[in-house]
């Protein structure tokens, strides 16, 4: 029954925040307190520009961030850390020997056939249950030439988390996505490890969501605990989705797009691993059934390439005037690899379209229509494959996240999938990262709830915004399939 205030920092592959929630018997209130810019650093080394993340930047931020936030709230309960998934540093007796490489890197990509030469890709599939992305912990380590000279390998929160406690676990939600962990134990599987070439001690103990990591160090004010949360940013999202009915489908959408459904058990068919769907393990040993997609991160290239030349984009003005183009717009495939690396990614739709012989968007405005239509098509596919795979109906798609303030987006991916969708709430992933350490804590009589009554006090405290499919929009025939396998 007491409230209670705790800290959330949450790390986006774009920018970074920290936030302090406040529960109580009313629901949730979030009070922003940091927020800091994060992407990729292209370094030259070994005669290439490798990407990197500026890990010790992310920490100097943190840290600050919750200095912040003990000063405005002297009784800070508790914090908690969630990034973006699959990335890691590597350790000699406790010390980081290189800035971790960031997904995007193309070097991974070697690591794909270094593992498959010693577990077929549908061992792999059978074993781990992922999405085959080349960017998998798994391959990332196979590729990665300082590996050998590590003693520890850790995820970046759980590096952060280690940081500021002096302790090393790995937090099982995103210890998932490496494709180390078994999915149906969700224990390391020695297979999979070895397939890496690397020795299995490398691994720390993993943990889970709610457990105490540790204490902050003496050094950084000490006495507040670290609270373990779902430390996947996606996992922590999927906590914070406002459903009052199961029969719903999810995109958590920011620099990614995740598109799917809670599960209660892993789905590993042939027909979900030719369709690439992944079983990336939730809070509560839930199973989140979905498939990246492409995300806001095509928007914010094209705008971090506009603005290249000095001018700055009004990025509401901007999607203002997409939302008035009429001129058909080309419908790209949003996970073409053209557009994994960092870049001018307009360029990039361009050379697209020209290798097509289809006729390019002729100005910003298109660019953007053009991105959003292509994001809301890939959606409304994906969505249809995760119904075929489980064989699940949805009635609503919620959206959370950056992406759910989209008024477009959100517009068009109701028009594409013929369903409607709920948008909201934004900041979704560090209401969940709030909410499973409140619960832990047993603030405001959470202790012990189940996800749902989590997700009813989301409901309680945010009202999703209702997007109604377009009458006449070429969403009748998806609503149709939709619905033929209710
Ligand atoms: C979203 C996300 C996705 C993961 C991608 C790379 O922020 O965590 O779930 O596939 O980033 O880590």
């Amino acid at each position: 029954t007491n409230s209670g205030s705790v800290a959330a920092v949450d790390l986006g592959a774009t920018s970074g925040r920290v936030i302090v929630g406040h529960v109580d018997r009313d629901g949730v209130r979030t009070e922003p307190v940091a927020r800091f810019p994060n992407g990729p650093v292209a370094l030259h080394e070994r005669g290439r520009d490798a990407l990197h993340w500026d890990v010790v930047e992310l920490y100097r931020q943190v840290v600050a961030g919750i200095e912040r936030a003990r000063a405005a709230h002297p009784d800070l309960a508790s914090i908690g850390i969630d990034s973006w998934a699959v990335d890691y540093g590597l350790l000699r007796e406790g010390r980081l020997l290189g800035l971790p490489s960031h997904y995007r890197d193309a070097r991974h990509e070697q690591g794909v056939s270094r593992v498959q030469a010693r577990v077929s890709a549908a061992e792999l599939y059978e074993r781990n249950g992922l999405q085959h992305l080349s960017f998998n912990t798994v391959f990332q380590l196979a590729a990665d030439p300082d590996a050998h000279l590590a003693d520890r390998v850790l995820l970046v929160p759980d590096l952060l988390g280690s940081w500021l406690t002096g302790v090393e676990a790995a937090e099982r939600t995103n210890a998932s996505t490496t494709g180390l962990l078994s999915a149906t134990t969700r224990e390391w599987d020695p297979a999979l490890v070895a397939a890496t070439g690397l020795p299995a001690e490398l691994l720390p103990t993993l943990r889970d969501p709610g457990d105490r990591l540790g204490t902050l160090l003496p050094s950084l004010g000490g006495d507040v605990p670290v609270t373990l949360v779902g430390s996947h940013d996606t996992a922590s999202a999927v906590v914070a989705v406002p459903a009052t009915d199961p029969d719903v489908a999810y995109i958590s959408s920011g620099t990614w797009s995740l598109v799917g459904m809670e599960l209660d058990a892993p789905v590993l068919t042939d027909a979900a691993r030719d369709a690439n769907c992944t079983n990336e393990g939730g809070v509560d040993g839930r199973v989140r059934f979905l498939k990246n997609v492409s995300g806001l991160w095509l928007l914010s290239e094209s705008v971090r390439s506009w603005e290249r030349g000095g001018e700055t984009i009004d990025l509401e003005a901007l999607l203002a005037a997409a939302a008035d183009v009429t001129a058909p717009v080309p419908v790209f495939d949003v996970g073409d690899h053209a557009f994994a690396a960092p870049g001018d990614v307009p360029a990039r739709i361009t050379a697209w379209c020209a290798a097509r012989g289809r006729t390019a968007p002729a100005s910003r405005a298109e660019f953007v229509r053009s991105i959003l239509e292509s994001l809301a098509a890939a959606y409304a596919s994906t969505l249809q494959t995760i119904i075929d795979v489980t064989g699940k109906e949805v009635r609503a798609v919620h959206v959370v996240g950056g992406g759910s303030q989209n008024r477009l987006l959100c517009q068009l991916t109701a028009d594409r999938t013929g369903l409607p969708v709920l948008a909201g709430p934004v900041e979704a992933t560090a209401l969940g990262n709030v909410l499973v350490q409140a619960r832990s804590l047993g603030l405001a009589g959470l202790g012990g709830a189940s996800l749902e009554a989590l997700r009813h006090v989301v409901a309680r405290t945010v009202d999703p915004v209702r997007y109604t499919p377009a009458p006449g929009s070429d969403a009748r025939s998806h609503r149709t399939t939709v619905r033929s396998h209710a």
